[in-house]
């Protein structure tokens, strides 16, 4: 790895490497079909999870010295379940790596009634509290939809943004918006990504496999091109 490299480039070195990124058909939840997945499921141990982390908390910690997150958050939010292993790793890393004392809460599925019952397990979400949310991978933006009305039943906290993975630039079903842009105008808390997906292609092809072939082929390059021509934002 190069010294300074641009966060976009290691990470998506980081998500190759990892096999978090798939080239193949895949139907999403929205029912396109696109020629790329992220599969978040593929951190699945210590090592690639606490680099997650990582990756999470460089991208808060920056967007927090240019003012577009604020220093007080009270706690990192990761909806249950793909968004719990999320909020733990990015909480450990801002507070080792970034010395920011920071909370982490995610949903049950369930609501408890028994011991300490509630809907939430972590940092307790209070009135008037700074919550970041974290998830993997936004396309048409439904699971955050499903999350904000959740946290706010709770208590009245303050939502300053969601930071993902990797935004996939995509359109809305209904309009030329960017899903990302429609949650910002629609929930008024800035979307970020570490990555977005354009980014990934272009640095994809100049990272090469241990044989040394690029990752991103030209055939797998003209496959995303196509897919983004008719649903990129
Ligand atoms: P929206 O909730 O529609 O924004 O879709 C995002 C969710 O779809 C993610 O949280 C995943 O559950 C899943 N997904 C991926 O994990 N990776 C992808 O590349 C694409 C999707 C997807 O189905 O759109």
């Amino acid at each position: 790895m190069t010294a300074n490299e641009p966060l976009d480039i290691r990470f998506t070195r980081f998500l190759l490497e990892s096999q978090a990124l798939k080239f193949g058909e895949f139907t999403l939840k929205s029912g396109r079909r696109s020629p790329y997945f992220i599969n978040a499921g593929a951190f699945d141990d210590g090592r690639k999870i606490a680099e997650l982390g990582r990756f999470y908390a460089e991208k808060i910690a920056a967007e927090t010295a240019t003012g577009t997150l604020p220093a007080d958050i009270g706690t990192v939010f990761g909806p249950a379940y793909k968004g719990i292993p999320l909020a733990v790793s990015t909480a450990i890393a801002l507070t080792g790596g970034h010395g920011v004392q920071i909370g982490y809460t995610f949903d049950r599925k369930e609501r408890k009634d028994h011991g300490d019952g509630g809907m939430m397990v972590g940092t307790q979400l209070k009135d008037g509290m700074k919550v970041l949310l974290v998830d993997d991978v936004m396309t048409a933006g439904t699971a955050v939809r499903e999350v904000v009305p959740k946290l706010k039943a709770e208590a009245d906290v303050q939502i300053v943004g969601l930071v993902l993975s990797v935004d996939r630039m995509e359109k809305t079903k209904d309009s030329d918006l960017s899903a990302v842009k429609a949650v910002e105008e629609e929930f008024g808390f800035p979307v970020l990504a570490i990555a977005n997906v354009r980014e990934i292609f272009e640095a994809g092809r100049a990272i090469a496999t241990a044989d040394g072939t690029p990752y991103v082929t030209d055939e797998i390059a003209a496959a995303a091109d196509a897919y983004l021509a008719r649903y990129g934002a």
